[in-house]
């Protein structure tokens, strides 16, 4: 690891230290979705899915979090079943890192911490469901998850955003943001448990070869910022459009009654659609989790190892 210094707080599991050291690829995986998206025991069960789906595609699995003041990268078993069931634990976006570290707490890193970590280990590649993004009812409120996807050179796979999201205008900062809509197998982009949503992708790739390339020429003429595979979810769990409107609907109402604001908002969000729509979104969620951890691995394949590239 002699290219690459971190500080203590930075602790890696076996398995990706030995990634790290022979250039294997590496799938980074974010925790917030465990902490703060899925409900126990589901969270747990979708954490070792993603990781195993990882794994029988090529790649090293590097679950991000936070555990009793240190940045974890990668986890064991046991750890992201104390994840899964603690109740206690924060969900750390940007702003969070250092009080978090500061007062040995735990948490579950949002997409925008997991990508700042990502970068830091020379991570490349990273799967997630939904993204954040611009939210409806209050424009101002902009997820830290697009600013830094602005400063990371990483290469993200999900689903969209989901519709909870005003999607015109997350689409909007993206582009601000200079990140590229890279549609897989796909010319929309797509809005999480809907594989439509009347918005179009910058550009459409079938292989991720393609989607490794787009990323890497990108790096190596010097921008330093993130690239965005978009991935339908999986034709037999998607849900149309109009059905999660309504929830979403009366979601956002709910939200408004209850006063929550800030980083509560998408959490509640999140929660209250999946309560309203019954089995169905979760099996979705579910489904589409694997499906970008398959594409993630396959990308991350496609790019090679870690070796060359140091910390942003
Ligand atoms: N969208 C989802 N599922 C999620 C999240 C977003 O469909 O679990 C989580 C991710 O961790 C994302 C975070 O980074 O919510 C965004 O929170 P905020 O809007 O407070 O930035
Ligand atoms: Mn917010």
């Amino acid at each position: 690891m002699a290219f690459l210094q971190l500080s203590q707080q930075y602790h890696f599991s076996k398995d990706v230290q030995q990634a790290r050291k022979f250039g294997a690829p590496i799938v980074a995986l974010e925790s917030a979705v465990i902490t703060h998206g899925l409900p126990y025991p589901e969270n747990r069960q979708t954490a070792l899915a993603m990781e195993a789906v990882v794994r029988e595609n090529g790649a090293i699995p590097a679950t991000i979090a936070l555990l009793v003041g240190k940045v974890h990268i990668g986890l064991t078993a046991e750890e992201v079943e104390s994840l899964s069931s603690d109740q206690a634990t924060r969900k750390i976006s940007l702003r969070d890192i250092g009080l978090a570290l500061a007062n040995e707490l735990s948490g579950g890193t949002t997409v925008a911490a997991t990508l700042f970590f990502a970068a830091q280990a020379g991570i490349r590649v990273f799967a997630t469901g939904g993204i954040g993004g611009v939210h409806r009812d209050a424009p101002f409120d902009i997820s830290a998850d697009l600013s830094q996807l602005g400063k990371s050179q990483v290469l993200v796979v999900c689903a969209g955003a989901k519709s909870i999201l005003d999607l015109p205008a997350t689409r909007e900062v993206l582009e601000t943001q200079g990140i590229p809509l890279i549609g897989y197998r796909t010319d929309e982009f797509p809005a999480f448990y809907s594989r439509e949503s009347g918005l179009k992708v910058d550009w459409r790739v079938d292989d991720p070869k393609d989607a490794a390339k787009i990323a890497q020429e990108a790096w190596s003429a010097g921008l330093k910022r993130a690239v965005l595979l978009v991935v339908p979810p999986p034709e037999a769990s998607a849900l149309p459009g109009d059905r999660m409107e309504a929830a979403i609907r009366e979601a956002l109402e709910d939200a408004r009654q209850a006063g929550i604001h800030g980083a509560d908002t998408t959490p509640f969000l999140l929660r209250r659609v999946s309560e309203l729509t019954g089995g169905e979104s979760q099996k979705a969620n579910l489904a589409l989790l694997k499906s970008n951890a398959l594409v993630a691995a396959q990308v991350a394949a496609a790019m090679g190892g870690i070796k060359k590239i140091g910390p942003v």
